[in-house]
């Protein structure tokens, strides 16, 4: 019903709506009209109210609402249906609940904030209220689980993409994928698959992005390495904008991935990553391996050439390049 009374009351920005018509359009009485103005107030909304003239709305609050972010999407399918949380311990905890209940591909699961925010291997988000974006998006495809990798490395492009279009400047991806805006990590993905040996059943792409977060605010051990799109261009960012954006390039690629195959995704991600001929070093299980990166497999695996000339595989770990 907010979305519906939000919608009347931005048919025309500048003028009234009365009660009465609020109250026949949607077919529910004055004084219910009245007290979802009440709700609306309670959320952030301004709305002046006038005996004669009825309401008017003066000012949104900026929160990922459906009622707040749907005028702003572009996209056919992705987002339709969206979870609002203000807090939660985890979006991706949220949507792999959703999802093993049957959501559909292509809902999502936004919070303003998380408890329990997630990174890979057991570590820790930050994910301070109303700044920045968590999202979790639920996929369904039908592909063999071998190929799941290839969603996470499409999600890196379409993340990559969005925060391009956003700030004009460029990203570079990180192996496995982290987005990094002038060697500051502005976005991470957690990526969950549920399969079974030869179907997956849904993936869960878990997607955390700074958006408007000051240095300052970042904890003292992460402000080193991190960073957010504003800090970066300067001033802050439209949030519903920002979404907006990646849902679509998410849309986009996803489309592009099963249509034309994996080969295109690898390219995409090559590009954004520049990673050919670079030395890193690279924490895997414990340890750590020095070599110049070679490019990487169709799994999504790197290829280290060591120093002893020979080829390594690395499957999972984190990398390290040197800072700007
Ligand atoms: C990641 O892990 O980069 C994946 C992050 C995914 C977060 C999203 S938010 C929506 C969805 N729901 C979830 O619960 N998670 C996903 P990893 O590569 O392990 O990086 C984690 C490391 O990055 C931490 O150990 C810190 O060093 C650093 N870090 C933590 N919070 C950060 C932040 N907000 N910005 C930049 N770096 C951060």
């Amino acid at each position: 019903m907010e979305e519906e009374i939000l919608q009347l009351l931005r048919e025309d920005p500048s003028g009234f709506i009365s009660g009465e018509e609020i109250g026949r359009r949607l077919k529910v009485s004055r004084t219910a009209v009245w007290k979802r103005m009440t709700h609306l107030r309670s959320l952030g909304y301004e709305v002046e109210a006038s005996t004669r003239s009825g309401y008017r709305l003066i000012q949104s609050p900026d929160l990922l609402t459906p009622a707040e972010v749907k005028p702003f999407l572009k996209t056919k399918w992705m987002g339709k249906k969206i979870h609002y949380f203000p807090s939660l311990d985890s979006t991706n905890s949220k949507a792999y609940e959703l999802a093993t209940r049957g959501a559909e591909e292509g809902e999502v699961v936004i919070a303003e904030s998380q408890e329990k925010g997630r990174g890979r291997l057991g570590r820790n988000w930050f994910s301070p209220p109303s700044l920045n974006l968590y999202l979790s998006v639920i996929l369904r495809p039908k592909i063999p689980p071998h190929q799941a990798p290839l969603i996470t490395l499409m999600a890196a492009v379409a993340t990559a993409g969005a925060i391009e279009k956003c700030s004009g400047l460029r990203p570079l991806i990180k192996w496995p994928n982290d987005i990094l805006l002038r060697g500051g990590k502005v976005a991470g993905l957690l990526n969950e698959i549920q399969s079974e040996t030869d179907r997956i059943h849904f993936v869960i792409l878990g997607i955390g992005v700074n958006l408007n977060l000051d240095e300052k605010a970042f904890p003292k051990e992460i402000r080193s390495v991190a960073t957010s799109m504003k800090q970066e261009m300067g001033q802050a960012i439209s949030r519903k904008e920002f979404l907006s954006s990646l849902l679509q390039q998410l849309e986009e690629w996803y489309a592009i991935y099963l249509k034309e195959g994996g080969d295109v995704i690898l390219n995409a991600w090559r590009e954004q990553a520049r990673i050919k001929g670079k030395p890193v070093k690279v924490t895997s299980f414990g340890e750590t391996i020095s070599g110049i990166a070679v490019d990487i497999d169709s799994d999504g695996a790197l290829i280290l050439r060591m120093e002893n000339g020979k080829r390594k595989r690395v499957v999972a770990g984190d990398v390290e390049y040197s800072r700007r």
